[in-house]
Protein backbone atom coordinates (compact mmCIF):
# COMPACT_ATOMS: atom_id res chain seq x y z
CA UNK A 1 0.00 0.00 0.00
CA UNK A 2 1.27 3.72 -0.61
CA UNK A 3 1.90 5.90 1.84
CA UNK A 4 -1.37 8.23 2.04
CA UNK A 5 -3.58 5.54 0.35
CA UNK A 6 -6.47 3.72 2.67
CA UNK A 7 -7.66 0.58 1.47
CA UNK A 8 -10.86 0.68 0.93
CA UNK A 9 -12.32 -2.18 2.22
CA UNK A 10 -10.96 -0.87 5.93
CA UNK A 11 -13.38 2.01 5.76
CA UNK A 12 -16.76 1.82 7.14
CA UNK A 13 -19.97 0.91 4.91
CA UNK A 14 -17.66 -0.34 2.55
CA UNK A 15 -17.68 -4.23 1.77
CA UNK A 16 -15.57 -6.03 4.59
CA UNK A 17 -12.64 -8.63 2.97
CA UNK A 18 -14.24 -12.57 3.64
CA UNK A 19 -14.52 -14.10 6.46
CA UNK A 20 -14.62 -10.44 8.76
CA UNK A 21 -17.03 -8.57 10.12
CA UNK A 22 -16.85 -4.98 12.27
CA UNK A 23 -20.22 -6.21 14.18
CA UNK A 24 -18.76 -6.21 18.06
CA UNK A 25 -20.80 -8.19 20.63
CA UNK A 26 -20.07 -6.51 24.38
CA UNK A 27 -21.94 -7.12 27.57
CA UNK A 28 -23.07 -3.02 27.62
CA UNK A 29 -22.38 -2.41 23.89
CA UNK A 30 -22.96 -3.88 21.06
CA UNK A 31 -22.03 -2.08 17.04
CA UNK A 32 -23.92 -4.46 14.02
CA UNK A 33 -22.48 -4.34 10.91
CA UNK A 34 -24.84 -4.18 8.28
CA UNK A 35 -23.02 -7.22 6.05
CA UNK A 36 -24.10 -9.37 9.18
CA UNK A 37 -27.66 -8.76 8.51
CA UNK A 38 -29.72 -12.13 8.15
CA UNK A 39 -33.48 -11.71 7.91
CA UNK A 40 -36.35 -13.56 9.68
CA UNK A 41 -37.54 -12.78 13.71
CA UNK A 42 -40.67 -10.62 13.68
CA UNK A 43 -43.91 -12.72 13.39
CA UNK A 44 -46.32 -9.86 10.97
CA UNK A 45 -43.87 -9.77 8.38
CA UNK A 46 -42.21 -12.03 6.03
CA UNK A 47 -39.28 -13.95 6.74
CA UNK A 48 -37.23 -11.81 4.35
CA UNK A 49 -38.69 -8.21 5.10
CA UNK A 50 -37.70 -7.90 8.96
CA UNK A 51 -34.03 -8.30 10.43
CA UNK A 52 -34.21 -7.56 14.10
CA UNK A 53 -31.00 -5.51 15.25
CA UNK A 54 -31.29 -5.11 19.17
CA UNK A 55 -33.71 -7.34 21.30
CA UNK A 56 -33.68 -8.87 24.83
CA UNK A 57 -31.52 -11.43 23.54
CA UNK A 58 -28.87 -9.24 23.62
CA UNK A 59 -29.71 -7.78 26.83
CA UNK A 60 -31.78 -4.88 25.69
CA UNK A 61 -34.93 -3.77 27.30
CA UNK A 62 -36.50 -3.50 23.86
CA UNK A 63 -36.26 -4.15 20.50
CA UNK A 64 -35.01 -2.52 17.12
CA UNK A 65 -35.75 -4.04 14.01
CA UNK A 66 -35.38 -2.90 9.99
CA UNK A 67 -38.48 -3.32 8.09
CA UNK A 68 -37.84 -3.42 4.14
CA UNK A 69 -41.26 -3.99 1.82
CA UNK A 70 -41.38 -5.13 -2.01
CA UNK A 71 -44.28 -2.58 -3.77
CA UNK A 72 -47.69 -3.25 -2.19
CA UNK A 73 -46.15 -6.07 0.26
CA UNK A 74 -47.81 -5.14 3.99
CA UNK A 75 -46.41 -6.32 7.33
CA UNK A 76 -47.11 -5.74 11.21
CA UNK A 77 -47.15 -5.84 14.83
CA UNK A 78 -48.80 -4.75 17.72
CA UNK A 79 -48.06 -7.03 20.85
CA UNK A 80 -50.34 -6.55 24.07
CA UNK A 81 -48.74 -4.04 26.40
CA UNK A 82 -45.94 -3.37 23.98
CA UNK A 83 -45.60 0.18 22.36
CA UNK A 84 -44.51 1.16 19.29
CA UNK A 85 -42.90 3.98 17.14
CA UNK A 86 -42.06 3.14 13.25
CA UNK A 87 -39.50 5.99 11.29
CA UNK A 88 -39.99 5.79 7.28
CA UNK A 89 -36.42 5.66 6.23
CA UNK A 90 -37.19 5.31 2.38
CA UNK A 91 -40.00 5.60 0.00
CA UNK A 92 -43.75 5.81 0.56
CA UNK A 93 -46.56 3.30 2.39
CA UNK A 94 -50.08 3.04 3.44
CA UNK A 95 -50.40 2.65 7.67
CA UNK A 96 -53.07 1.26 9.69
CA UNK A 97 -52.63 2.22 13.16
CA UNK A 98 -55.74 0.85 15.09
CA UNK A 99 -57.64 0.78 12.10
CA UNK A 100 -57.11 4.55 11.08
CA UNK A 101 -55.29 5.07 7.90
CA UNK A 102 -52.06 7.20 7.39
CA UNK A 103 -50.16 7.64 4.44
CA UNK A 104 -46.26 8.06 5.21
CA UNK A 105 -43.59 9.72 3.09
CA UNK A 106 -39.98 9.16 4.32
CA UNK A 107 -39.24 10.97 7.34
CA UNK A 108 -42.54 10.62 8.50
CA UNK A 109 -42.66 8.79 11.90
CA UNK A 110 -45.87 6.78 13.76
CA UNK A 111 -45.92 5.95 17.63
CA UNK A 112 -48.23 3.63 18.52
CA UNK A 113 -50.07 3.03 22.33
CA UNK A 114 -49.49 -0.30 24.25
CA UNK A 115 -51.34 -2.98 22.21
CA UNK A 116 -52.68 -1.32 19.29
CA UNK A 117 -51.91 -3.10 16.31
CA UNK A 118 -50.43 -1.50 13.12
CA UNK A 119 -50.09 -1.86 9.81
CA UNK A 120 -47.97 -1.07 6.76
CA UNK A 121 -48.16 -1.42 3.25
CA UNK A 122 -45.77 -0.42 0.93
CA UNK A 123 -46.33 2.13 -2.39
CA UNK A 124 -45.31 1.81 -5.69
CA UNK A 125 -41.82 2.10 -4.63
CA UNK A 126 -41.31 -0.28 -1.85
CA UNK A 127 -40.86 0.99 1.81
CA UNK A 128 -37.80 1.10 4.01
CA UNK A 129 -38.60 1.44 7.81
CA UNK A 130 -36.90 1.20 11.31
CA UNK A 131 -38.96 0.01 14.50
CA UNK A 132 -38.49 0.33 17.84
CA UNK A 133 -40.55 -1.77 20.50
CA UNK A 134 -41.28 -1.84 24.01
CA UNK A 135 -43.16 -3.33 26.77
CA UNK A 136 -44.98 -0.22 28.04
CA UNK A 137 -44.36 0.81 32.00
CA UNK A 138 -47.38 1.12 33.00
CA UNK A 139 -47.88 3.87 36.61
CA UNK A 140 -50.58 4.77 38.95
CA UNK A 141 -52.54 7.73 37.95
CA UNK A 142 -50.99 8.14 34.94
CA UNK A 143 -52.97 7.68 31.92
CA UNK A 144 -51.75 5.89 28.79
CA UNK A 145 -49.60 7.86 25.99
CA UNK A 146 -51.48 8.60 22.83
CA UNK A 147 -51.01 7.57 19.38
CA UNK A 148 -48.92 10.10 17.55
CA UNK A 149 -48.02 10.52 13.95
CA UNK A 150 -45.54 13.06 12.95
CA UNK A 151 -42.95 14.62 10.15
CA UNK A 152 -39.09 15.00 10.37
CA UNK A 153 -39.73 18.39 8.39
CA UNK A 154 -42.40 19.57 10.92
CA UNK A 155 -39.77 19.10 14.26
CA UNK A 156 -37.55 22.14 14.88
CA UNK A 157 -33.72 20.76 15.09
CA UNK A 158 -32.54 22.36 18.61
CA UNK A 159 -28.59 23.05 19.18
CA UNK A 160 -27.52 20.16 21.36
CA UNK A 161 -26.60 22.07 24.96
CA UNK A 162 -25.93 25.14 22.77
CA UNK A 163 -23.87 23.70 20.04
CA UNK A 164 -25.31 24.81 16.78
CA UNK A 165 -23.53 22.07 14.93
CA UNK A 166 -25.10 19.33 16.69
CA UNK A 167 -28.69 19.68 16.22
CA UNK A 168 -31.77 17.30 18.09
CA UNK A 169 -35.14 17.04 16.55
CA UNK A 170 -37.16 14.87 19.97
CA UNK A 171 -40.03 13.02 18.21
CA UNK A 172 -42.09 12.00 21.13
CA UNK A 173 -43.41 14.49 23.98
CA UNK A 174 -41.83 15.15 27.45
CA UNK A 175 -44.76 14.04 29.58
CA UNK A 176 -44.96 11.31 32.43
CA UNK A 177 -47.46 8.89 30.05
CA UNK A 178 -44.38 8.48 27.35
CA UNK A 179 -41.84 5.94 28.93
CA UNK A 180 -39.77 5.73 25.44
CA UNK A 181 -37.77 9.16 23.31
CA UNK A 182 -37.01 8.90 20.08
CA UNK A 183 -34.72 11.46 18.76
CA UNK A 184 -33.07 12.66 15.19
CA UNK A 185 -29.44 13.90 15.84
CA UNK A 186 -27.73 15.68 12.87
CA UNK A 187 -24.25 16.86 13.51
CA UNK A 188 -22.19 19.18 11.00
CA UNK A 189 -18.39 17.82 9.84
CA UNK A 190 -16.27 17.94 12.97
CA UNK A 191 -19.18 18.01 15.38
CA UNK A 192 -19.01 16.29 18.58
CA UNK A 193 -21.34 15.00 21.45
CA UNK A 194 -19.52 18.04 23.97
CA UNK A 195 -18.12 14.99 26.53
CA UNK A 196 -18.64 11.66 26.96
CA UNK A 197 -21.86 10.32 28.30
CA UNK A 198 -22.49 7.83 30.77
CA UNK A 199 -26.41 7.28 31.69
CA UNK A 200 -28.82 5.40 33.29
CA UNK A 201 -30.84 4.89 30.19
CA UNK A 202 -30.15 2.42 27.41
CA UNK A 203 -29.82 3.31 23.97
CA UNK A 204 -30.11 1.57 20.26
CA UNK A 205 -29.43 3.90 17.50
CA UNK A 206 -29.04 3.40 13.74
CA UNK A 207 -27.03 5.61 12.07
CA UNK A 208 -28.87 7.03 8.88
CA UNK A 209 -26.19 9.07 6.89
CA UNK A 210 -22.64 10.50 7.16
CA UNK A 211 -19.90 8.93 8.89
CA UNK A 212 -17.64 9.39 11.95
CA UNK A 213 -16.49 7.86 15.38
CA UNK A 214 -18.28 6.20 18.18
CA UNK A 215 -16.74 6.03 21.39
CA UNK A 216 -18.48 2.58 23.04
CA UNK A 217 -16.79 2.05 26.67
CA UNK A 218 -13.06 1.85 25.74
CA UNK A 219 -13.03 0.74 22.28
CA UNK A 220 -13.72 3.67 19.43
CA UNK A 221 -15.16 2.77 16.36
CA UNK A 222 -15.19 3.77 13.49
CA UNK A 223 -19.50 3.75 11.80
CA UNK A 224 -21.13 4.90 8.55
CA UNK A 225 -24.95 5.15 7.47
CA UNK A 226 -26.43 1.20 8.00
CA UNK A 227 -24.49 0.59 11.20
CA UNK A 228 -26.99 0.08 14.40
CA UNK A 229 -25.47 0.37 18.22
CA UNK A 230 -27.13 -0.65 21.18
CA UNK A 231 -25.87 0.87 24.48
CA UNK A 232 -26.38 -0.67 27.55
CA UNK A 233 -27.37 1.56 30.83
CA UNK A 234 -24.21 3.06 31.52
CA UNK A 235 -22.14 2.40 28.82
CA UNK A 236 -19.91 5.29 28.28
CA UNK A 237 -20.69 7.00 24.91
CA UNK A 238 -19.38 9.82 22.73
CA UNK A 239 -19.79 10.47 18.91
CA UNK A 240 -17.29 12.71 16.56
CA UNK A 241 -18.48 13.64 12.95
CA UNK A 242 -16.18 12.73 10.53
CA UNK A 243 -16.22 13.24 6.52
CA UNK A 244 -17.34 16.02 3.90
CA UNK A 245 -21.05 15.51 4.61
CA UNK A 246 -22.84 15.92 7.95
CA UNK A 247 -23.78 12.80 10.15
CA UNK A 248 -27.31 11.95 11.24
CA UNK A 249 -28.71 9.40 13.78
CA UNK A 250 -31.83 8.03 15.00
CA UNK A 251 -31.83 6.90 18.60
CA UNK A 252 -34.40 5.30 21.07
CA UNK A 253 -34.02 5.83 25.15
CA UNK A 254 -36.20 4.71 27.89
CA UNK A 255 -37.37 7.84 29.77
CA UNK A 256 -39.68 9.04 32.05
CA UNK A 257 -39.17 5.79 34.75
CA UNK A 258 -37.57 6.15 38.63
CA UNK A 259 -34.74 3.61 38.00
CA UNK A 260 -36.71 1.32 41.01
CA UNK A 261 -39.02 0.78 38.18
CA UNK A 262 -37.71 -1.91 36.02
CA UNK A 263 -38.77 -0.56 32.45
CA UNK A 264 -39.52 -3.66 31.24
CA UNK A 265 -42.98 -3.47 31.59
CA UNK A 266 -45.28 -3.36 34.58
CA UNK A 267 -43.90 -0.36 36.78
CA UNK A 268 -42.47 -1.97 40.30
CA UNK A 269 -44.03 0.99 42.42
CA UNK A 270 -47.51 0.70 43.53
O1 LIG B 1 -29.93 11.65 24.56
C1 LIG B 1 -28.80 11.20 24.73
O2 LIG B 1 -28.50 10.59 25.75
C2 LIG B 1 -27.77 11.38 23.61
N1 LIG B 1 -27.04 12.62 23.82
N2 LIG B 1 -26.88 10.24 23.55
C3 LIG B 1 -26.20 9.91 22.41
O3 LIG B 1 -26.36 10.54 21.36
N3 LIG B 1 -25.39 8.84 22.48
MN1 LIG C 1 -26.85 9.15 25.51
Amino acid sequence: MRAGTVRKEFIAGRPSPPGSTRTVLGLRHALLDPVGHVRGGVPGFAPEAAVVLISPRLGAGFVQFLVDLRPGEAGGSGLPGVEGFLYLLAGEAAAELGGQPVLLAAGDFFFTPPGMAWRLRAGACGARAVVFEKPYARRPGISEPPLLVGRTGEVAGLPFLGDPDALLRTFLPEDPSFDMAVNLFEFRPGASLPFVEAHVMEHGLLMLEGRGIYRLEDAWYPVAAGDAIWMAPYCPQWFAALGPTPARYLYYKDVGRHPLEDGRGEGKIA
